[in-house]
């Protein structure tokens, strides 16, 4: 490998070693990693074409897969090569992995899903694509001033993408705006303005490196190349027009995990990336196959949310103006192929379109969409429509056009049916399912935490890594006080490393012995974690009321982002912020209480802070959460959770024990009927002496002394629409901190309850969910032969 890597650097870098930066170095191991599987990755494809197998089209708006080479490396195996070599060039390994960018074509938990995803589908050895928009610029990049976020352009593209092969031979043409045309009962679209797509592939090689699938994802391009010859002096203006399109389209992922509606841009990318997804795998089928008929049987379109729902009307419209089939059968063909996953319930999150934009951008869809909305409605009269007030729902057009729908975790899925889609579900019974989402074990263990892994590994050899399962032998070791020991000493190890980090990137000096309670997440108010800072100073107080105590030592650790326009989640940064100012320099808790909120969170800054964890924060709303899979890595690293009855959490402590989870809070139910109740948050505020007391020292400005009003606002939407239910289920919360505060203190059972999270979240692996897509929704078995399970 090291003569490898020398030659990369020079005939494709063109540097020789003498001159060769940590970027250079990395960019040749890079490059050596990409050529070793670029034969499994051809044998894949190969395989898939010869067995005519079905393939599977993940559509997602996001691919938040971080970096990657140390999938690259470890799926391949070649841990071991890689670092000799790269010590043998006098390379220091993990400088060099630290090098590569993460890539946040995402926002959170959706985009993440569909990186696992992507992980496991390879592991098993499903042929498939996963879709997405080649962004420009991820998610923003966020610093703190005077305890404010502040967004900066992410620029992951500045350097050569590594593991991407460009396709410029794979292009198509996508329309956008100018009208329809109909005779002789045909219709066709003729666009006002195009852009092209084209294609770039980043190869994703499952775990032993046995199979490989692609990741394509979609830049977009001006058109004027095409049009030169017929352009007369007039069209080149239009030229120009067309050329602000493309640069525009893939230029920056939106930065908002629940919808903002109505942005045409969003629109525009939504379509366009779901346009070419569709002519790209129609294109495939059309290679070795004469029967557009037979579509369903070779082809499954998997819709991650409503995002690239505009596949129905598109896929529909490709059948019957382009093939010449009757409306009815193209539904019915494409509704074949279609599913779509549901990840949310937040009424602002669902997608709607103002019918006029629809249609001025997609006049044809439109129309398309009408005819889906009408031919459902003639058959289920008074069903819901698609239409409705002038919007197109993209809910219900997804809904209508898939056959399988499905939530995200078994009280999600539950809520779809009585809730967002309760009149459709009696309509089509057996369309919604649910599919629990998993997380894969091999970046969220095997990946991210060497200590715990080896640990593992000794035990149980390696297999448990692709079958997740075999980590309940570990229930057996729950008595083994060795073991347990060693198990606390890799723990111990990860706070350790953690908190020099901390030292360096946050200048707070940490104790690896005090409680690390994290809450990792985009900062939503649903999510709470102004429940968890309130609860904090709750604890500051009580610390100074009575310093004699035997306090168990805490460090709160936060990390997220806000979507730049949501402005009640930048005022809860900032107050974290102001918070932890005043309460890291009191020299009465110095000792025994410190918050931390290291900037810019991400997929790489996940990886080291929970593999650390002790308590995960995991405290949404009861209802709120579709499901978490924070929650899950937590769990699987090792962390007790203390949360609410909310999404996967109930299926964690299922798995776990309740004996090994932290449970508090008002359940689905109390909280819909607790929200009927006038005044329900005063009410709650007068029956709280200390909620009362950390509310009024807010108010007050004690932590923002500059500026005694900065949190008045905050404070009064507690008093008056806590829509989330802080108010309510603060006293519980505290109470069951207390609770894991005295469990703590046994550092022996803490570590055998962590223990028995690990042994039992097997379930929670990806692979599990994937081989539920494959069975119940997309009708297919994995191909990898070796794998067949
Ligand atoms: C839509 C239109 C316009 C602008 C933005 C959006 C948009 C973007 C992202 C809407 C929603 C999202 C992301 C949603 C999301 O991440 N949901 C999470 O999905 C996870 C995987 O299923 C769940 O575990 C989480 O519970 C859920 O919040």
């Amino acid at each position: 490998m090291k003569n490898e890597i020398l030659k990369r650097l020079r005939y494709s870098l063109g540097k020789d070693a003498d001159h060769a930066s940590v970027y250079d170095w990395r960019m040749a191991l890079s490059l050596v990693l990409r050529d070793h599987m670029v034969d499994t990755w051809f044998d894949s494809t190969r395989a898939a074409y010869g067995t005519s197998a079905k393939r599977v089209y993940y559509l997602s708006m996001e691919f938040l897969i971080g970096r990657l080479i140390e999938d690259m490396i470890s799926n391949q195996g070649l841990e071991t090569e890689a670092r000799n070599a790269m010590k043998a060039l006098g390379q220091d390994f993990d400088t060099i992995v630290h090098n590569e960018p993460d890539a946040a074509l995402g926002n959170g938990g959706l985009g993440r899903l569909a990186a696992c995803f992507m992980d496991s589908l390879a592991t098993l050895g499903i042929p498939a694509y996963g879709y997405g928009i080649r962004y420009e610029h991820g998610l923003f990049e966020q610093s703190f001033v005077e305890g404010e976020q502040m967004e900066k352009p992410e620029t992951w593209l500045s350097q050569r993408h590594a593991w991407e092969f460009e396709r410029p031979e794979v292009q198509y043409r996508i329309g956008f705006g100018g009208h329809v045309s109909h005779s002789e009962g045909r219709a066709k679209w003729h666009p006002g303005d195009s852009v092209l797509a084209t294609a770039h592939d980043t190869p994703i090689v499952g775990w032993k490196g046995v199979w490989g699938n692609t990741l394509r994802l979609w830049s977009a391009d001006p058109v004027r190349q095409f049009d030169l010859a017929s352009f007369n002096r007039g069209d080149y203006l239009a030229a120009g027009r067309s050329e602000a399109l493309a640069r525009t389209i893939s230029r920056v992922l939106y930065p908002d995990d629940t919808t903002e509606s109505g942005k045409e841009l969003r629109l525009k990318q939504e379509y366009f990336f779901t346009a070419a997804s569709i002519m790209d795998l129609l294109r495939r089928f059309l290679s070795d196959h004469d029967d557009i008929r037979a579509l369903p049987d070779a082809v499954a379109i998997q819709l991650n949310d409503t995002h690239p729902a505009i596949a129905g009307p598109e896929l529909v419209r490709l059948l019957v103006d382009e093939h010449g089939l009757e409306m009815p059968e193209a539904i019915d063909l494409a509704r074949r192929c279609l599913a779509y996953t549901n990840h949310t319930l937040l009424p602002e999150a669902l997608e709607r379109w103002h019918e006029g934009l629809l249609g001025r951008i997609l006049p044809r869809h439109l129309e398309i969409i009408r005819a889906i909305d009408d031919s459902h409605q003639a058959e289920h009269p008074g069903s819901p429509r698609i239409l409705e007030h002038g919007d197109v729902r993209m809910g219900e057009l997804a809904f209508i056009m898939a056959h399988k729908v499905n939530g995200v975790s078994a009280l999600h899925t539950e809520l779809v049916k009585e809730t967002v889609f309760a009149d459709l579900h009696r309509i089509h019974p057996t369309r919604i399912i649910n599919q629990t989402n998993g997380i894969t074990p091999r970046r969220w263990l095997y990946g991210c935490n060497p200590a715990l892994r080896n640990l593992i590994s000794e035990e149980l050899g390696e297999s448990w890594v692709s079958d997740l399962e075999q980590l309940s032998a570990l229930t057996d070791k729950r008595g083994d006080s060795a073991f347990v020991a060693d198990f606390h000493a890799a723990k111990r190890v990860n706070k350790v490393a953690l908190s020099n980090w901390i030292g360096q990137t946050c200048d707070v000096q940490i104790d690896p012995d005090a409680m690390f309670d994290v809450q990792i997440k985009r900062i939503h108010e649903y999510k709470r974690q102004l429940m968890n800072l309130l609860e904090t100073i709750a604890l500051w107080n009580e610390m100074r009321d009575h310093p004699e105590k035997d306090w168990t030592p805490r460090v709160k650790i936060f990390g997220g982002k806000a979507a730049p326009g949501y402005f009640m989640a930048k005022d809860i940064i900032h107050l974290i912020n102001d918070t932890a100012s005043v309460i890291n320099a009191d020299p009465v808790t110095r000792d025994r209480l410190k918050i931390v909120f290291p900037p810019n969170y991400n997929v790489t800054m996940a990886e080291r802070l929970i593999p650390a964890a002790d308590l995960s924060e995991q405290i949404s709303t009861a209802g709120k959460e579709a499901s978490g899979t924070g929650n899950m890595k937590f769990a699987l690293n090792g962390a007790l959770t203390i949360g609410t009855l909310d999404g996967a959490n109930v299926e964690i402590r299922e798995h776990v024990g309740s004996e090994n989870f932290f449970l508090f809070g008002l359940t689905a139910a109390e909280v819909m009927e607790r929200r009927q109740q006038p005044g329900f948050s005063r009410a709650a505020i007068e029956a709280s002496p200390r909620l009362r007391r950390v509310l009024g020292q807010i108010f007050e400005g004690r932590f923002s002394p500059q500026d005694p009003h900065r949190y008045h606002g905050l404070v009064g939407m507690l008093y008056d629409h806590d829509h989330f239910l802080v108010t309510c289920d603060f006293d519980s919360y505290f109470d069951t901190q207390r609770r894991a505060d005295i469990a703590f203190q046994s550092q022996q059972s803490w570590a055998t309850m962590a223990l028995m999270n690990t042994a039992s979240m097997g379930w929670f692996s990806s692979d599990r969910t994937i081989r539920g897509y494959a069975r119940d929704i997309w009708k297919t078995r994995p191909h990898g032969a070796l794998l067949e399970k």
